[in-house]
């Protein structure tokens, strides 16, 4: 008789025998590849949460079953672990962040190792080691050769408890994305990237990526490009500034400008200029100064208008009126050009200002002339005559708002015409000129703290900037007792004299070299003193697993056309406009330097669902709702944990923790194994074994190469079912099974392989193929009713056992979204017809 199932005898088994025999390496001679990527972790000091493992494990599933099928495949691991949270984190515990991250990362690896992940370790990568972050700086140093990093003395969002500069990807609503705290405008020296110079790639290139659809929307959103035209309004008797520069994307309403509208900051510069206002005027810009501390950076959207008129008047160049020069609170300094023409009568937030401070509404765009399609377009899902009729009525009386596209009234020579054919039309006639303006502004890139990447720049006395030689990369972080943020705006190692200043000569490329001091060509020179964000390590981090230990390049050219792009890349969503945009940046950077093969560096990307607590809300210290992966293993195992992150619910869906599913799947486990005692060597299975055999190689199969790892395992507990019934179970299909089961069960699949008399590793065994003849059998549609609604169909085999299909539903999406977490009060099965739930 065989021992019952004993999770922890044989996980630590085959994690000895994997790390022994060196099982999980990367192979390279094959023809196929497949490069699967995690995001890569930043060590917090908290060790793994649950959440973490899901996507984790769902690729090396994924990766496991392509290794099966005979790819090369590259999956590889390492750690993100320069940056604000691992400083915090040190500074908080009294320990110097060179101790703490080697510390938290010690305990992510072997966290990870516990969960028998198939990562190649001998691959591991770590931001903050010397011989990775060389690279990064030879990668900054190209962009500062080629103009692309920038030293700009620009106000930028700082953060007065994290003591740094940010950049806008760094603020939530405003507000600091690590601390909370509001971020003031600040202006500081720092090194920017001129990531807008590539804005219009990012963009169109969206196209090609095999994303989720709302992820493209939301780089499409936060690149944000905006079509329309410059145009200068003449300021009439100002000594200080001659004209108004604008940006519209409504060139075709200029004939209803009847104020124009300026940001608080290009007033200030007025004042610089020698502009002396009223009283009143100077009060009000302190106001919105004031207010714009507390707001976020597309303040644009401000609900209170308000502003004051300067006494400055404009000529709209269009038609030679007057008009007045307003300061208002909803004018960005840093969008377009800082000012507007203001068209009330179609803009809704000229028209609030208008109303509010009684300016004058002249309507120019006729919306009861247009086309019918475009005016459905504009007011959807309401009645259209009765709305449009409000809106006709209340722009002949002067008080009306249309914001859409029309035939042109009151526009002299362009009356009659449309929007569109105007457009142009207008810009041409005042010598405007067409172009765009971008949501995404330049990167701000440094940070006033200590742990991160210092910059390979050195610079002379007079502040001009040099890159340091090659040969001197890279330019190692000092190790120091104090490395609190001084708050200055001046990093830490600004402290450190022996660092800082450096003796040496700019050698014939123009690039710093170090000499003795006491050598006669010796000059004294001082380093760059803020460091690089976080983001920077991450930016290139996945091209380094290719040639990991290579000191000569970053990776080796044959190597990198071999393995890239990441074929398939796997993380949290809320990268989706940070991490995401900074890569396909640095990527297209390294690509016009002729440095990598592809332009885009993730072919295709997959966000993960989050896990919540068992009680819905997000696992907390605060809500004391935490389940720790270590207690879980240990209590389960790391099979039944990974089986159970897959059966969950849909991937990409957050789906709260249930101890009492988490008990179901490790009975399954245990069946599982049990299983084995009906294998008989010769034995034939019956037509239903076979056909159920063949449906769930093919369902795995399908099912895994999209993510869909819930369903797979739903099938695999039907076949389960079935199997247990019969007396027998011959050799061939318990093995098949076996093989599909490995991805996701590793230690248990590796356990049975070996069982059955395999002597080499289940990883090389080969993946199932189904056999089309096979699968031929009856399915009915079942409808779904859950609290009382129809709530959708779902395929099922026919005649299935009520239990069978009650496995199924729970894994059908519409099971998470309308039952979720909790269990239904009653499950009525009406045989191949329908399936009621009681919640
Ligand atoms: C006149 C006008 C008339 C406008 C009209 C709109 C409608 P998007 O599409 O977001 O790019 N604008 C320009 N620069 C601004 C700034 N720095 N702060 C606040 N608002 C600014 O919006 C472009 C429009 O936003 C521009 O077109 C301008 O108002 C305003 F019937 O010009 B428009």
């Amino acid at each position: 008789m065989r021992e019952p199932y004993n999770h922890r005898n044989i996980e630590a088994k085959w994690q000895k025998y994997w790390e022994e025999n060196k099982t999980n390496l990367t192979k390279e001679g094959g023809d196929k590849k497949f490069y699967i990527l995690d995001m890569f972790p930043y060590p917090s000091g908290e060790g793994l949460h649950i959440g973490h493992p899901k996507g984790y494990i769902a690729t090396d599933v994924y990766s496991r079953m392509k290794r099966m099928e005979g790819y090369d495949v590259l999956h590889p691991m390492g750690f993100d672990a320069f940056g604000l949270p691992a400083e915090q984190y040190a500074l908080k515990n009294k320990v110097n962040p060179n101790v703490s991250t080697a510390k938290n990362v010690a305990r992510y690896k072997e966290q990870l190792q516990m969960l028998g992940l198939n990562y190649d370790w001998e691959r591991e990568i770590n931001t903050t080691d010397p011989k990775f972050y060389k690279w990064t700086q030879w990668m900054w140093k190209q962009m500062y050769k080629k103009g692309l990093a920038y030293e700009s003395y620009d106000p930028i969002n700082w953060c007065p408890s994290c003591k740094t500069g940010l950049a806008n990807e760094d603020l939530e609503n405003g507000l600091c994305e690590r601390c909370g705290s509001v971020v003031e405008k600040k202006p500081l020296r720092q090194w920017t990237i001129r990531i807008t110079d590539y804005a219009d790639r990012l963009l169109l290139d969206i196209d090609k990526l095999n994303w989720e659809s709302h992820i493209k929307e939301l780089q499409r959103n936060w690149i944000g490009k905006s079509e329309g035209s410059e145009i200068d309004f003449p300021l009439v008797d100002f000594p200080y500034e001659d004209k108004l520069k604008v940006f519209t994307t409504r060139a075709d309403t200029m004939y209803g400008a009847t104020f124009m509208a300026i940001s608080y900051e290009l007033a200030e510069a007025w004042i610089e200029k020698g502009w002396t206002p009223q009283q009143e005027v100077l009060k009000m810009i302190e106001e919105i100064r004031e207010d714009a501390k507390k707001q976020d950076f597309s303040f644009k959207d401000v609900v209170e208008k308000k502003g004051i008129a300067t006494g400055v008047t404009a000529r709209n160049p269009i038609n030679n009126e007057l008009i007045p020069v307003y300061i208002a609170n909803y004018i960005l300094a840093g969008y377009g050009t800082g000012a507007i023409m203001a068209v009330p009568a179609h803009d809704e937030r000229d028209y609030d200002f208008a109303k509010k401070y009684n300016l004058s509404i002249l309507c120019v765009v006729d919306p009861t002339k247009v086309f019918e399609s475009t005016l459905k377009e504009k007011f959807p899902s309401s009645n259209l005559d009765e709305k449009m009729l409000l809106a006709l009525d209340d722009l002949k009386n002067g008080k009306g708002i249309y914001t859409g596209d029309g035939i042109l009234i009151g526009s002299d020579i362009f009356n009659g015409l449309t929007s569109k054919e105007v457009k142009v039309k207008i810009t041409e006639k005042v010598g405007g000129k067409l172009t765009s303006t971008y949501k995404l502004k330049d990167w701000v890139f440094a940070r006033q703290r200590y742990w991160g990447e210092p910059f390979p720049i050195v610079f002379d006395e007079n502040h001009v900037s040099y890159a340091v030689a090659d040969s001197e990369l890279p330019v190692a972080l000092p190790m120091v007792e104090e490395y609190e943020p001084t708050g200055t705006g001046e990093s830490p190692l600004a402290n450190i004299k022996d660092w800082v200043e450096v003796y040496g000569h700019i050698n014939g490329e123009g690039e710093f070299e170090s000499l003795p001091k006491d050598d006669p060509r010796a000059k004294v020179f001082k380093r760059e003193t803020n460091t690089m964000p976080q983001w920077a390590g991450s930016s290139w981090y996945y091209l380094r697993y290719i040639d990991p230990r290579n000191d000569i390049t970053f990776a080796d050219a044959l190597k990198e056309k071999k393995w890239s792009p990441v074929d398939f890349y796997v993380g949290g969503a809320e990268h989706a406009t940070r991490h995401l945009i900074y890569a396909r940046f640095w990527h297209k950077v390294l690509f016009d330097l002729g440095l990598v093969s592809y332009d885009e560096p993730f072919t295709k990307l997959q966000t993960v669902g989050l896990i919540m607590a068992e009680d819905g809300r997000k696992m907390s210290k605060r809500w004391g709702n935490i389940v720790n992966p270590d207690d879980v293993v240990a209590e389960y195992g790391a099979d039944t944990l990974r089986l159970y992150e897959m059966f969950m619910g849909p991937f990409d869906q957050s789906v709260a923790w249930s101890t009492s599913s988490m008990s179901g799947v490790r009975r399954f486990v245990e069946r599982f194994y049990k299983l084995y005692d009906k294998v008989t060597d010769v034995y034939e299975d019956d037509e239903e074994t076979v056909r159920e055999l063949h449906k769930t190689i093919k369902k795995t199969t399908e099912d895994i190469l999209e993510f869909k790892f819930n369903t797979a395992i739903a099938q695999m507990m039907i076949l389960l079912n079935l199997l247990e019934k019969k007396e027998k179970v011959s050799k061939e299909t318990y093995s098949l099974f076996v093989a599909l089961l490995a991805p996701f069960a590793p230690h248990l699949g590796e356990e049975l392989h070996a069982l059955l008399g395999a002597t080499s590793s289940v990883c090389d065994a080969s993946w199932p193929q189904y056999d089309e003849k096979k699968l031929i059998t009856t399915t009915v549609t079942v409808a779904v009713q859950i609290g009382g609604k129809m709530r959708g169909t779902i395929e099922i085999q026919r005649d299935l056992e009520d239990s069978e299909v009650i496995t199924l539903v729970k894994a059908a999406e519409m099971y998470t979204k309308y039952v979720g977490a909790q269990e239904p009060k009653k499950v009525i099965v009406v045989k191949n017809k329908i399936i009621n739930i009681v919640i």
